[in-house]
């Protein structure tokens, strides 16, 4: 019994390894997992399903609850081992049902959120947690289906406003019609403006096509602009089911509002005529098609294609990497020196296994280009997810939005749980994560072996959780 006593004390170490150190329980069932050389932590809990959230210039965290509508400031306190928690929260804006779009100007004076029709502006006041002087700035954006609106106030370009409107359903053929403004991303100079902006009328086309650009961000030593999509459901060609595995999420580069030229911008990425290849295998007549490509979906159901055909999809603007099937990104944020861009997958209904779910990372070279082809497979190394993708939806938390403190720490949003999660590089554990690629994404000819900090995937966790179950297996033996 001796030994089953230091068996068992050495086996609940094992399992309690994988437990947050600080901050409140997950909600519900959730059990989080993690890369080694991180660590996680739960800071807010019992949030109307949070999306967006952004800092203030005093280190509180706003939040776009899109369960109430409204948008919340939390005041955090941090104790000497590094552990964030809520000290207060307020409602600063109420009664406009903001669903995901928030942002700051660049010196923190002017916030900025959205519903789905709208897009506002006040002045914000750090002190007072409060706002004055509401404006409508962008507007005519009601749609069904994709409702969010993100908004990006690029650093490089002050007094420019970039807003995502997504289609209006799955195949939207509104989307064809470049004036339609849906499936677009737009950037509206708010400097020289005194009424508000039609979307569909004003503002600089940045590029169409983009079926649901959820996640917008701007490389901070290039100043470009990078969009990550969610692509289709129940995808077919040639009259074949080719959903489960195709198409592939998407990387896109939108090109600059700063000035800089770029041949892309403005240009059309494909949606709804062209889609992404993840497994080119199971696509019919798939003799030009590698992972990336962009193929017709010729003969679809859904669709009349007017005849576009695999040459058309050649000609638009291609993606610059690609996901995993259905992961569905929701945010992309670039840490400060823009060799890291982390990327939140939301998950979703349409892949027959769950996946998604996470937050992964993405490695840029120093001139602002992600580090893996076109081909890759495993561009996106994830970092912190859930330990069993089998449970989700229902037990799992769902990453929405990203804020990055001063610090470089990402806090997270997960609408399903209402929480905020803190993910952080763990320096007690030595803070050198390695390089290896997750084990939850497929292998492929094309991958890179980047040689930055990318995370050794949730394997560790996995056989942490494994170990306990050795554990109780053994316990369970010598109790007998
Ligand atoms: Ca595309």
């Amino acid at each position: 019994m001796v030994f089953s006593f230091y068996l068992a004390t050495a086996c609940l170490l094992a399992i309690a390894s994988a437990q947050s150190s600080c901050g409140p329980s997950p909600s519900g069932k959730v059990r989080p997992s993690i890369a080694s050389g991180y660590k996680w932590q739960v800071v807010a809990t019992g949030l109307a399903r949070p999306r967006g959230i952004a800092f203030d210039d005093q280190g509180r965290l706003l939040v776009v609850e899109s369960g109430s509508g409204n948008l919340s400031a939390h005041t955090l306190s941090e104790d000497g081992s590094g552990c964030v928690t809520v000290n207060s929260s307020k409602n600063v804006v109420t009664g406009l049902s903001l669903n995901h779009g928030i942002a700051f100007d660049n010196n923190n004076r002017m916030l900025y959120a959205s519903n789905t029709n709208d897009t506002y502006g006040w002045q914000y006041d750090s002190s007072a947690i409060s706002v004055s002087n509401q404006q409508t700035l962008v507007s005519n954006m009601s749609g069904t289906d994709h409702s969010t609106r993100t908004l990006l106030l690029p650093q490089s370009a002050p007094g420019m406003l970039v807003i995502s409107f997504g289609s209006l359903s799955n195949l939207d053929l509104s989307a064809t019609n470049m004036d339609s403004g849906t499936a677009s991303v737009k950037a509206f100079n708010l400097t020289n403006s005194t009424n508000t902006y039609t979307y569909q009328t004003d503002g600089l086309l940045l590029g169409w096509g983009l079926r649901n650009e959820v996640g917008l961000a701007e490389h901070p030593a290039t100043g470009g602009i990078w969009g990550v999509e969610n692509s289709a459901d129940q995808m077919t060609r040639h009259g074949v089911d080719v959903h489960a595995t195709n198409p592939g999420e998407e990387l896109n580069f939108l090109g600059y509002v700063n000035g800089t030229e770029s041949a892309q911008e403005g240009s059309n990425f494909g949606y709804p005529w062209c889609f992404s290849a993840w497994n080119p295998s199971i696509l019919p007549d798939n003799g030009q098609i590698e992972v990336g490509t962009q193929f017709a979906i010729d003969a679809s159901p859904d669709l009349d294609n007017q005849n576009k055909t695999d040459a058309f999809c050649a000609n638009q603007t291609q993606s610059r990497l690609v996901f995993t099937s259905h992961m569905a990104p929701l945010d992309i944020k670039f840490n400060d020196t823009g060799r890291q861009a982390w990327i939140t997958f939301h998950g979703s209904w349409n892949s027959p296994q769950p996946v998604g779910y996470k937050l992964s990372v993405v490695n840029f070279t120093d001139s602002g280009e992600p580090v893996d082809a076109l081909t890759s497979r495993t561009a996106a190394v994830d970092i912190f997810g859930n330990a069993n993708n089998s449970v989700c939806p229902n037990d799992c938390f769902r990453p929405v939005a990203m804020a990055l403190d001063s610090r470089g720490r990402i806090f997270l949003s997960s609408d399903a749980t209402g929480e905020i999660y803190l993910v952080t590089k763990d320096e007690t554990a030595g803070g050198t994560p390695t390089t290896s690629p997750s084990s939850s994404t497929s292998s492929s000819s094309g991958a890179s072996s980047s040689t930055t900090s990318a995370g050794s995937g949730m394997s560790a966790r996995y056989s942490s959780s494994v170990f306990g179950l050795s554990c109780l297996s053994i316990l369970a033996f010598f109790f007998m």
